[in-house]
Order: C-alpha cells, then structure tokens, then sequence
C-alpha cells in the first residue's frame, strides 16, 4: 500500500498569527505532499513498498531515506505544535526534564541553541536517549530513530518552514514555537510510552 500525507492535526489557519495559513498550505500541502510522492515512486513495485514508515527509514540510505525520512519528520513536527500551545510542560515530563537540564529554562536554552546553530538545513530536538532526556540538532532528514533515540518534540528548522512568517529571522520562529506553539502534551505522551 502507498504512504499517504497525513491530514493535518488541526485547521490550517490554528496556528495564526504565529504560522500563516500560507505556511501550512505550502509545508505540508506541497513540501511534505512531495517527499510522499517520491517516496512512493522509489519504492513503487519494490517489496520496501510493504514495510512501515519506520522499517524503511531505518533499513535505508539515500533518497529512499531522505524521502521515507521527511515524511516521519513532519508528521511529527505537526503533532510537536498546537494552537495556544507553548509555555512548559507538567507532570512526570516536567520533572523528567527538571531532573535531567537542571531546570525548565536550562532546557529552553539549549533547544534555542541547538535550533538556531543547526547549521543550513535541519531539525532540533528534544529526545530520550537510554532513559536520559536531552536535546539534539540533525541535518537534512537525519532524525533520532537512526541514533537510537527515541524523539518527544522537534522543531524544523529548514527555512521553507519559517521564512514566509519570519523571513530570515530563525531565533523569533524559534522563541515563539516555544512561547506559543509548542505541544507538551503530544510530548509528555511520546515521554511516557518511551
Ligand atoms: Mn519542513
């Protein structure tokens, strides 16, 4: 069976004014719509066609990869925001991460780092690694799955995913996906099924 785009997780206009509409209609309408159809043509009548997601990222380099991995990568970035999201996270996550930074704004900092020094195109994020929460930066389509890391929350850094809202201006895309945007929930779930 073919991948298939998965619709987004709310409105295109949810994340307003923070992400445009505009932004939503050409991310996933065109840029994650089109890592699934070149998936789906690089694996078309070849036995990879039937694994998951998940089995063809980790069984695969090249274009099967960047393409098999771009589209795990922006679902999960979807699922990463929400509307009037942002601020901290609570509960077991909360303290998973006060215990593992030092403290909540420990974290930030180094998620802000790590995002705004992914140099060129790429990805930040908040990951589990041997029971240990810490915070990552890939390039391209490079994602934790393939390091052993199991991801809670990412950011996409390439710059098709800020520049019609923010232009060149990385750090505020960036500070308002975690004043704002962020989706603690979809984490603290990730983080508890870990
Ligand atoms: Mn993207």
């Amino acid at each position: 069976m073919a991948f298939e785009l998965p619709a987004l997780p709310y409105e295109k206009t949810a994340l307003a004014p923070h992400i445009s509409a505009e932004t939503l209609e050409i991310h996933h309408g065109k840029h994650h719509n089109a890592y699934v159809v070149n998936l789906n043509k690089l694996l078309d009548g070849k036995p990879e066609a039937a694994k998951s997601l998940e089995e063809v990222i980790l069984g695969a380099e090249g274009p099967v990869f960047n393409n098999a991995a771009q589209v795990w990568n922006h679902t999960f970035y979807w699922n990463s925001m929400k509307p009037n999201g942002g601020g901290k996270p609570t509960g077991e996550l909360l303290a998973a991460i006060e215990r593992d930074f030092g403290s909540f704004e420990k974290f930030r900092e180094e998620f802000v780092a790590a995002a705004t020094t992914q140099f060129g195109s790429g990805w930040a994020w908040l990951v589990l690694e041997n029971g240990k929460l810490k915070v990552t930066k890939t390039g391209n389509a490079d994602l934790p799955m393939k390091h052993g890391q199991k991801a809670i929350l990412t950011i996409d850094v390439w710059e098709h995913a800020y520049y019609v809202d923010f232009r060149n201006l990385r750090p505020k895309y960036i500070e308002t996906f975690l004043d704002s945007l962020a989706n603690w929930d979809f984490a603290a779930a990730n983080f508890a099924a870990g």
